[in-house]
């Protein structure tokens, strides 16, 4: 759009310097009017002889995030044009300047890239995180960048996506000077002391050093590892082999075309929804920014088991002290051995040095005494599901935490609005629904109860951002949002396998999709035994008989998964799950005694059913109003289930499907299609569209 919009630079001059400052809050984003702004100040620039040089800047807190990703579904004609300004800037006659602060990523760096010259203040950061979005530089960068650092760097940038400090990138050329104090001080500074350079160096006009056919194929093959699945970063490596052997002006021909295709795959769509989604999750309708928080000082965890251990590493990783507690001491001390391997695992692997792990294990206060929590600011209850054992505990803490203090349940199921019936400041209570492993895992699923104040709620959305968690607010039901939903999918997993399906079969049509564990594997690794105690103490509670499932019949043989090192499968190595013979063998017994007659069930039923009875149950908890959004299901999946980000999670794979064609898929294959996704197919609309109309209320 070249008209009628309003330039987001503003222009200023410093004697001879012209400073062009890029208006676009909050992150500078290339959007509509950047470039407009960019192009009347080259004119002025390149119009005035009284002009020298130019300083690009960013207004505000940061340098340019990149192109802005809210544009890349618009047509091509109504797109920033971003390349067309790298062009521009790569010719320009005068010297140019990039001033970064904050971040240049993406379009951010490729821009600065096309300058003449790049300051930066020390603590600021760049890089290339395209591939996190599906998508590659497009403006340059591929062929740019390994051109300014050398290929083997590139390529980690560029397939990684994370970025350096400019310090790191001082090093590497790629920023030529780091400015102490005034940033544009700094850089008009540095630009007076280069106008009368000749020529101008010029980035495009450099070599690409350090590439090497043998570099090229082991890029390649880690990709199967890293990016398993994924189609942008095999272009990053093709583009990042082009720049060594090919002119700049053709591999930045080629990359433009391969940027179109990847940013128009069904991979970067998902990517970018993910990406959005994830922020949505952020936002609670009707809390307001002003919400009041209470500050987190100190943590207080109850159990020191593997919940309870990897919670506390959350918080020791940002500097906050933790008390824990446990009813013996051996479990005090079992718990602790557990953090400490932990750290020293992570120190040898070279991630962290000696003195981080002992700093981390000082702020680790152990004790047997809960009185010990009066001080701390939120206690987390981390102890066995059992309603009665965290009542009591709940009890307890009502009596012993100061008042103001978050009293929260990692209760990956149990009632919240029960167990905070045992204190008398039911507001306090939340529950904060870590995944395990607590310290990797990054969703936390936050579980807003009935008398749950705002204030409590906003302080563990900020508290979830803090440890670097993506925070969830889910309603009250039995399992939240991801295990409800997980107990579908199960159940229409053992139902396959009664029809006649292997469990390797249904794992593995779940591979395809690109998740890492199919059902099986995951209850094998989550258990079996849990999933059995609770359907024999559900059919005692409702009269029924003793359940009598082909999988309660796999545990009653001992066979409880990983941790018995047999399970659905076999476990010879420990980890490696083998398909078991004894498995097929009580299979085949079982459907013989039930009457049931084995049919062939094929990847793509499989696939279909297992991924849309998620779909279909993610659709009655959005009617309950147990998830405030779609999207917030797809991160719940993505962040806790290893849903692959790149489909962008369940609901935005639905969407990708066409909801028409999950429900006659649901249809086929004798699962009901929940009300909401019926009406949304019928209507012919999209889980986004719903967001849409809920968002503008
Ligand atoms: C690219 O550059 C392609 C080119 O190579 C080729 C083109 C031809 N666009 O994360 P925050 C919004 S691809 C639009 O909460 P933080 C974000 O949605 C791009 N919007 O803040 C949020 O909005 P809201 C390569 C963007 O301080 C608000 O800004 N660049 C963009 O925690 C604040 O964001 C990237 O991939 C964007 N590019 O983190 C960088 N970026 O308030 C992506 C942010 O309405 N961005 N927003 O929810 C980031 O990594 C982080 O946002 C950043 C700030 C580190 C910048």
């Amino acid at each position: 759009m070249t008209t009628a919009q309003p330039h987001k630079v503003d222009q200023s001059r410093e004697g001879d310097v012209l400073i062009l400052t890029i208006q676009n809050p909050p992150v500078n984003a290339f959007g509509v009017g950047v470039p407009e702004g960019l192009h009347a100040g080259l004119d002025t620039a390149q119009n005035d002889d009284t002009v020298r040089a130019v300083v690009i800047i960013g207004g505000g807190r940061t340098f340019v995030a990149g192109a802005d990703i809210r544009t890349f579904d618009l047509p091509r004609e109504q797109s920033p044009d971003l390349r067309g300004i790298v062009d521009r800037l790569d010719q320009f006659p005068k010297p140019t300047v990039a001033a970064i602060h904050g971040t240049a990523l993406g379009g951010g760096l490729e821009l600065a890239m096309s300058c003449t010259y790049r300051v930066a203040v020390p603590d600021a950061q760049v890089g290339l995180p395209e591939v996190k979005l599906g998508v590659l530089p497009g403006a340059g960068g591929t062929q740019r960048l390994p051109r300014v650092v050398g290929v083997q760097k590139a390529l980690d940038m560029m397939l990684s996506g994370n970025p350096i400090k400019a310090t790191e990138a001082a090093q590497l050329g790629l920023i030529d000077e780091l400015v102490d104090g005034d940033l544009l001080t700094g850089a008009v500074a540095f630009a007076r002391a280069h106008v009368d350079v000749t020529p101008l160096p010029r980035v495009s006009e450099k070599t690409a050093e350090g590439g090497s056919p043998e570099l090229f194929a082991a890029a390649r093959a880690a990709l199967g590892k890293t990016h398993k699945g994924q189609y942008s970063p095999g272009l990053i490596v093709d583009l990042t082999e082009t720049a060594t052997h090919k002119p700049f002006a053709d591999g930045y021909a080629e990359e433009g075309q391969k940027f179109m295709q990847a940013k128009d795959s069904p991979q970067s769509r998902g990517l970018r929804h993910i990406f959005f989604a994830e922020r949505e999750a952020g936002k609670i309708p009707g809390l307001g920014k002003d919400t009041p928080q209470t500050e987190i000082r100190s943590a207080g965890i109850i159990g020191a088991g593997t919940m309870g251990g990897g919670i506390a590493m959350n918080f020791l990783n940002v500097g906050i002290p933790v008390t824990i507690v446990e009813t013996t001491q051996e479990a005090l001390d079992r718990g602790l051995g557990v953090v400490r391997k932990n750290y020293e695992n992570t120190a040898k692997k070279g991630r962290m040095t000696t003195d981080d792990v002992e700093k981390r294990m000082a702020l680790l206060t152990p004790t047997l005494n809960m009185d010990d929590l009066k001080d701390a600011d939120i206690i987390i209850e981390a102890v066995f599901e059992n309603m009665d054992v965290k009542k009591e505990i709940f009890g307890k803490l009502d009596a012993i935490a100061k008042p103001g203090a978050i009293l929260a349940s990692n209760t990956s199921t149990l009632d919240v609005n029960e167990i905070a019936s045992a204190t008398k400041r039911p507001e306090s209570v939340i529950g904060l629904h870590f995944f395990s492993p607590a310290n990797v895992m990054r969703l936390l699923e936050i579980v807003r109860a009935d008398k749950t104040s705002d204030s409590v709620l906003a302080t563990s959305m900020a508290l979830a951002k803090r440890i670097r968690k993506v925070g969830v607010v889910v309603g009250v039901c039995d399992g939240f949002v991801g295990n409800r939903m997980v107990h579908r999918y199960g159940d229409e997993a053992r139902k396959m396998v009664e029809e006649g399906a292997r469990p390797q079969d249904a794992d593995a049509a779940m591979h395809t999709l690109g998740l890492p564990m199919g059902p099986f594997e995951m209850s094998d690794m989550a258990g079996l035994d849990v999933g059995y105690l609770i359907r024999q103490h559900q059919a005692k509670v409702a009269g029924q008989p003793k359940p009598d499932g082909w999988l309660d019949r796999i545990v009653e043989q001992g066979r409880k998964g990983q941790k018995t090192q047999a399970g659905i499968y076999d476990y010879p190595d420990g980890r490696k799950p083998v398909p078991a013979a004894s498995t097929d063998e009580l299979l085949s017994t079982y459907r013989q005694e039930k009457g049931l007659t084995p049919r062939e069930v094929g990847q793509d039923e499989a696939t279909k059913r297992l991924t849309y009875s998620l779909v279909n149950e993610g659709a009655q908890i959005l009617d309950e109003g147990i998830a405030q959004r779609a999207s917030d299901i797809d991160v719940i999946y993505v962040y806790g289930y290893g849903f692959p980000a790149y489909r962008g999670g369940p609901m935005k794979y639905a969407d990708e499907q066409g909801l028409k064609n999950v429900v006659a898929d649901l249809e086929k294959y004798g699962q009901t299609p929940a009300p909401l996704l019926k009406k949304l197919a019928d209507e012919g609309k999209t889980f986004a569209d719903w967001d849409k109309e809920k968002t503008r209320g």
